[in-house]
């Protein structure tokens, strides 16, 4: 997109949904900010299958955040970046390391960065019976300690948010009680919030699947939702797009939360077949679950504390990781524009009138039809960054540059 066309694009959109919303499209892009996962970058990603790693991938967690803050420079949304505990902070493999995460955080500042979420990393050696629904206290326990150093990372160096996912689960009818996984659960959440300072935020995901086929202990929104109340304080769902059951309607999901009150956030990817974590596409679903956020004013709104949190957790097998990551803040910027451009009122007046189809298409006249990329790339421009990031990043070099050195 050259600033030419962006003009001409913008133009053709204040004609069809009026200056002021365009406007308020831009500032919304302009403000929005997403994390990035450190994980994204390798080793540790490549999803399920085999070890492949891209021509370039980070060896270490230097390299991640050199990664990271390109995709940072190139994208002004990027400041954060999201840390598993066993991945980024660890020595042994087995618990996470003050100082390690220290030295982390300094990395992260040297390069214009910052710890975003801590996530405790539940899903590696010894949780195969279960982590905190385990039978077993003394795994229950190790787990917990966990928990309470994500915590304490996260007020020290991170944004005092942690997120919880759990591979809790069973694989047969009759293999665990499920009730007692449950309570199990329960309990050693409830004892964890205590342990954690109350301006921590605690997140809690969901997922219907994997590694359990049969159960997981928090398969749905609901279980999470319970769970986060039971908790109390400072506590929400975190809603992964890739957790699903086929077909749910994951705006619908959101739509409840907002109307709840209850602070949540977001892990984005794109899902086809099963928990993919393949880069966000500019779906109809996304640009939905926008809308929802936008008209519950929880995003672009002036008070920020109904904002939620917003993160990327993507781990590509094959393609390039930077242009897996740049695409997908590209496509979180094209739907929240996308959302920004609905007629509130008309649609209001619309359902008044019962108009089912026009009220439809009104909505993805803006939802689905509308081409948004001039006002990205407007949002860019007036904030001095390229008005292409995947562009410039080609441009760049960069991509040479690390696959000649990190060999
Ligand atoms: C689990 O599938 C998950 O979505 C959790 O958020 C983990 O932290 C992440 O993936 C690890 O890739
Ligand atoms: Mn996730």
């Amino acid at each position: 997109m050259t600033e030419q066309r962006a003009k001409i694009g913008l133009q053709a959109l204040e004609l069809e949904f009026g200056a002021a919303a365009v406007k308020a499209a831009t500032e919304a892009v302009k403000k929005f900010k997403v994390e990035i996962p450190s994980w994204i970058f390798g080793p540790f990603g490549g999803g399920r299958f085999g070890e492949y790693l891209p021509p370039g991938a980070a060896r270490s967690i230097q390299e991640k955040l050199d990664d990271a803050a390109v995709v940072n420079r190139l994208t002004g949304a990027t400041e954060f970046v999201a840390m598993h505990v066993l991945w980024d902070f660890t020595e042994d493999g087995s618990l996470g390391s003050y100082t390690i995460a220290r030295e982390v955080h300094e990395m992260a500042g040297e390069r214009g960065l910052k710890i975003g979420s801590v996530s405790p990393t539940y899903f590696l050696r010894g949780s195969h019976r279960n982590s905190y629904a385990a039978d077993e206290k003394s795994t229950c326990d190790h787990y917990i300690e966990q928990t309470v150093f994500a915590g304490r990372i996260a007020k020290d160096f991170g944004v005092r948010l942690i997120t919880l996912w759990f591979p809790d689960g069973s694989n047969y009818p009759g293999q665990i009680d499920l009730q007692r996984n449950y309570e199990t659960m329960k309990k050693n959440l409830l004892a964890t919030r205590q342990m954690i300072a109350d301006d921590v935020w605690i997140l809690l995901e969901y997922k219907v699947f994997e590694p359990g086929t049969y159960s997981t202990t928090i398969p749905d929104w609901g279980t999470a939702f319970a769970l986060t109340r039971a908790m109390g304080g400072n506590t929400g769902v975190l809603v992964d797009l890739g957790h699903h059951f086929h077909s749910a309607n994951i705006e619908q999901i959101v739509a409840r939360l907002v109307s709840e009150g209850m602070r949540c956030g977001f892990h984005f990817n794109t899902r086809y077949a099963a928990d993919d974590d393949h880069s966000v596409e500019p779906t109809p679903e996304m640009a939905r679950i926008f809308y929802e956020l936008v008209s519950g004013k929880v995003i672009a709104n002036r008070d920020e504390n109904k904002n939620w949190a917003y993160m990327i957790d993507q781990c590509s097998g094959r393609e390039n990781r930077l242009h897996a990551i740049i695409h997908s803040v590209d496509m979180l910027q094209n739907c929240l524009a996308k959302a920004m451009l609905i007629d509130r009122q008309a649609l209001q007046d619309l359902q008044a009138k019962d108009e089912i189809i026009l009220a439809n298409r009104l909505f993805n006249d803006a939802l689905i039809h509308a081409d948004v990329r001039p006002i990205v790339a407007t949002a860019r421009l007036e904030q001095l960054l390229p008005i292409d990031p995947m562009a410039a990043f080609i441009e760049s070099g960069y991509q040479r540059k690390i696959e000649k050195e990190r060999i």
